[in-house]
C-alpha cells in the first residue's frame, strides 16, 4: 500500500502574549493567552483521530526568538504524545523562531525532525519498510533570512515511486504585506522537483496549486488579532499513487476574531440600533462554535449619526454590550465599534445656498480623478517608506488606499459642515 496521510500546519506563534487587548477582564484574557496552546492541541488530536502518518510544521513555531520554557515544553508534550502514537514530525524553523535561538536542552523523542539552518536536508519517512516520502526543509537560522533556497531542494537520486515534499517559509512572489524571506515565485516551484510544497508565513489559507505540485499556505491555526479574522485551520492530506488525493480542511481556532459591518441608514432611533446590533451578534454566534472578539462597524446614512459621535457614546455601546456577552459560555468580547456612518444629508439642499461645502465636495472630486498612485508613492512614498517602523504597516499605495482616503475625507466634511448647520 502506498497510501499514507499527513497534516500540514505553520505559524503556531506558541505563546503569543495578546498584548493588544485591554479592559478585557482578566478571566478571558487567560483564555485568549492560551489559545494558541489549544489551538496546537487540537492539532495533535486530530493527527490521533484521523491516523496520519505525520505532521508537517512550516514555520514560526514561537511567537518570538526568546521563546518561553512554557511555550517549549508544551510544544515537546504534543509531539511526544505523536511519537507514543507512532506518529513522525518534521519541523523547520522561521523568522519568529530561527534555529540559531533555539538553544534549550530537550531530549526529543526520534520521531521529531528538526531541519538544520545551514543547508537543505532530506529525511525519509519509511512505512511498511518501504520508503513513501522524502521530506526536504530548511530552517531559517536568523530572523531575516533572505536567501533563495528553493534551487537547493533537489531529487538526489532518481527516486522511483517516492513522493517529495518541500517544506518552505516563505513569503511567495513578494507579498507587498509581508516581510520578504526565502523569496522564491510560484513559477519556480512549479517548475521544482517537489510534488507538495508545505508553507508557511502567510497566516492566511492560500491553496496556491491544487494539482502536481501541489502548493499550500495552511494560514495559522489560532487567529491573533483583527488582521486575522475568521475561521483558522490546517490541512489533512491524502497520497496515493504519489498523488494527492484529497485535502481536507480542519478548523482548529479556539478563539475567533471577526469584525461585522452594519448599515444603519434605516434605523431611527437608538434603542432599535442596539436591538439590532444584538441580533447581528446573536446570529454570528449561532454559527460560531467558539467564543469571539468581534468589531462593529457602522455605515451608512443616518439621523443618529451626531448622536453616535457625542463624547463617550460609542464606548458606553460597547460595556452595555459587553456585559450581556461575555457572562455567556460561549462569550464574545466586542473588541469596539468603529463609527463610519455620515449624517443624513442631500446635496441639492446645499446646491440652492452656494454652500461652501458644495465647492469643496466638487474640488474633492477633481483631486481624485487627477490623482496619480504612482506619483504619489514616489513623492511622498519615498519618504515614508525609508522609515523602519512606518514600513512595517505599510510598504505601497494602492487604488483602493486611495479611495479610503477620499471617501473618509468626503465624511469628514460632511460630518463638520453639516454639524455647523446643526448648532447654528
Ligand atoms: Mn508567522
Amino acid at each position: 500500500m502506498s497510501t499514507f496521510r499527513f497534516i500540514h500546519t505553520a505559524d503556531l506563534h506558541l505563546d503569543t502574549p495578546f498584548k493588544g487587548l485591554v479592559h478585557i477582564p482578566k478571566h478571558l484574557h487567560q483564555q485568549i493567552q492560551q489559545s494558541t496552546f489549544r489551538a496546537f492541541d487540537q492539532i495533535i488530536d486530530y493527527c490521533i483521530k484521523y491516523q496520519v502518518d505525520f505532521l508537517l510544521i512550516s514555520g514560526d513555531v514561537f511567537d518570538v526568538e526568546e521563546h518561553s520554557l512554557k511555550a517549549l515544553l508544551h510544544f515537546y508534550q504534543g509531539l511526544k504524545k505523536l511519537d507514543e502514537h507512532g506518529i513522525q514530525s518534521y519541523i523547520i524553523h522561521g523568522n519568529h523562531d530561527p534555529a540559531d535561538q533555539i538553544k534549550s536542552s530537550f531530549d526529543w523523542p526520534k520521531s521529531v525532525h528538526f531541519f538544520p539552518s545551514d543547508k537543505v536536508e532530506v529525511y525519509s519517512f519509511i512505512k511498511e519498510q518501504k520508503e513513501l516520502v522524502r521530506i526536504y526543509g530548511r530552517s531559517f537560522p536568523t530572523k531575516s533570512f533572505r536567501e533563495n533556497i528553493v534551487p537547493e531542494y533537489k531529487k538526489k537520486e532518481s527516486a522511483e515511486g517516492i513522493f517529495h515534499i518541500g517544506l518552505l517559509h516563505t513569503n511567495l512572489d513578494g507579498n507587498p504585506e509581508h516581510d520578504t524571506y526565502a523569496p522564491t515565485t510560484t513559477q519556480e516551484l512549479l517548475y521544482s522537483d517537489m510534488d507538495y510544497w508545505a508553507l508557511g508565513h502567510i497566516h492566511k489559507k492560500h491553496v496556491v496549486s491544487n494539482s502536481t505540485p501541489v502548493i499550500v499556505y495552511p494560514g495559522n491555526p489560532q487567529g491573533r488579532h483583527m488582521k486575522e479574522t475568521g475561521t483558522k485551520g490546517c490541512v489533512l492530506v491524502e497520497v496515493d499513487r504519489q498523488k494527492v488525493q484529497t485535502m481536507k480542511w480542519i478548523e482548529t481556532s479556539q478563539i475567533k476574531w471577526d469584525e461585522v459591518v452594519i448599515d444603519i441608514t434605516s434605523i431611527e432611533n437608538m434603542n432599535c440600533l442596539m436591538d439590532h446590533i444584538q441580533e447581528k451578534i446573536d446570529g454570528m454566534m449561532q454559527t460560531s462554535q467558539v467564543p469571539m472578539i468581534l468589531r462593529i462597524s457602522l455605515i451608512g446614512e443616518s439621523d443618529l449619526h451626531f448622536e453616535l459621535h457625542e463624547d463617550g457614546k460609542k464606548d458606553e455601546m460597547v460595556e452595555i454590550l459587553n456585559q450581556n456577552y461575555i457572562v455567556q459560555s460561549q462569550w464574545t468580547w466586542i473588541e469596539s465599534i468603529q463609527l463610519k456612518t455620515t449624517p443624513y444629508f442631500q446635496i441639492e439642499d446645499y446646491l440652492e445656498k452656494g454652500s461652501f461645502l458644495v465647492d469643496y465636495l466638487e474640488q474633492l472630486t477633481l483631486a481624485k480623478e487627477q490623482m496619480d498612485v504612482t506619483v504619489i508613492e514616489k513623492e511622498l512614498g519615498h519618504e515614508l517608506f525609508k522609515n523602519r517602523s512606518l514600513k512595517n504597516h505599510f510598504t505601497s499605495f494602492s487604488n483602493e488606499d486611495i479611495d479610503n482616503i477620499f471617501e473618509k475625507a468626503k465624511h469628514l466634511a460632511i460630518h463638520f459642515f453639516t454639524r455647523e448647520e446643526r448648532n447654528s
